[in-house]
């Protein structure tokens, strides 16, 4: 079994490693120019048009990450990026959704906790105490209801806080009220205090943190994205902050990364910014996974994390 392997950062040495030790019978090898050689299955994150696009005889393409928007992009672009017939497939879970909710519950808390005025305060060296915000004031609303956002879901439920998930589907989760279909995204977020995106950025999806869902939100609401840049419409979101409609974000993915030094979010002073940080691919966990769909495609059963390539996620 050949595997060919690219990634523009990942340790190669560590991949070609984990993976030989899981799968003995594999011969895999990081894919260079050039190299035409047969592959059965590819592991990639942004690979060169070349790389596969004459490979119609790969068994699987694995994306390193959970979101394919970027090799789905490059195929509109380039088409044949992705060879006809051949399943992609994205990592689901493999320790990104206890990430998400750490990353989530942190900056609902430090919202919710006032700590980021008191921050400010500090500064000033001003002691003076705010209303606590209350509980039944504070509806979190999850856009996308699916690995990553029924988990962050799942574990602010468990705070006790209400909960809200917008996906294409309706859920059943415990504690939790479920709003699908364009024609529920404004009950869904109409008087929602924090809204935490996590959708996959398609054609339906993209831009869809703007003016109108802002002011669905109660007035100082919050604005958290961990989905993808190409969801917020920037300008909208400058423009809310000023009016008070957005008290503060805190956004960790855009649609430039990394962020250009010029950027106005760089100063804004209740925009707080992470680097694409929201939930890494865990190397061991992701192996784990890959091996075992490589297993299962070969056993002929069917794999976990199979994109829809109509759909765009
Ligand atoms: P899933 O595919 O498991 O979930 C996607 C969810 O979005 C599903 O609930 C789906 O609805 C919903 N959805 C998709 N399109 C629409 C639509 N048009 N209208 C309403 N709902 C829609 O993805 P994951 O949870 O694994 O990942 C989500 C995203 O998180 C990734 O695509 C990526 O962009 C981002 N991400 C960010 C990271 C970071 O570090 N910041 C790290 C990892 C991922 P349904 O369930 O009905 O299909
Ligand atoms: C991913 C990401 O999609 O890193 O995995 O954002």
């Amino acid at each position: 079994m050949n595997i060919i392997f690219y990634h523009p950062t990942f340790d190669a040495k560590l991949w070609i490693d984990g993976i030989t030790k899981r799968l003995p019978q594999a011969n895999m090898r990081v894919w260079q120019a050039g190299d035409d050689q047969p592959a059965d299955y590819a592991l990639v994150w942004r690979p060169p048009h070349d790389m596969l696009a004459s490979r119609t005889a790969l068994k699987g393409i694995f994306a390193l990450g959970a979101g394919v928007d970027a090799i789905l992009a490059q195929e509109q672009h380039q088409p044949g990026t992705l060879p006809a017939g051949v399943p992609l497939l994205r990592l689901e879970d493999t320790g990104m959704s206890l990430q998400m909710q750490e990353y989530a519950l942190a900056a609902v808390l430090r919202y919710f906790r006032r700590m980021d005025e008191y921050q400010l305060f500090q500064q000033q060296k001003q002691w003076h105490a705010l209303v606590p915000h209350s509980r039944s004031d504070f509806t979190l609303g999850v856009l996308g209801a699916g690995v990553l956002g029924s988990s962050v879901a799942e574990a602010l439920a468990g705070m006790q806080f209400t909960v809200r998930t917008w996906s294409r589907s309706a859920k059943s989760q415990a504690g939790v009220q479920s709003f699908y279909g364009d024609d529920q995204l404004a009950a869904f977020s109409t008087g929602c205090k924090v809204l935490i995106n996590l959708l996959p950025n398609t054609p339906h999806t993209a831009g869809i943190l703007n003016h109108q869902l802002f002011t669905n939100m109660q007035h100082n609401a919050y604005l958290i994205n961990l989905g993808r840049g190409g969801h917020l419409a920037e300008g909208d979101l400058l423009r809310a902050l000023d009016s008070g409609q957005i008290a503060a974000a805190t956004l960790d993915v855009f649609t430039e990364e990394p962020l250009p030094a010029m950027h106005p979010f760089w100063s804004h002073p209740r925009v707080s910014i992470t680097p694409h940080v929201g939930a890494d691919t865990l190397p061991q966990e992701a192996m784990d996974s890959i091996v075992s769909n490589i297993v299962a495609i070969e056993e002929g059963r069917e794999p976990a994390g199979q994109v829809d390539l109509i759909r765009g996620y």
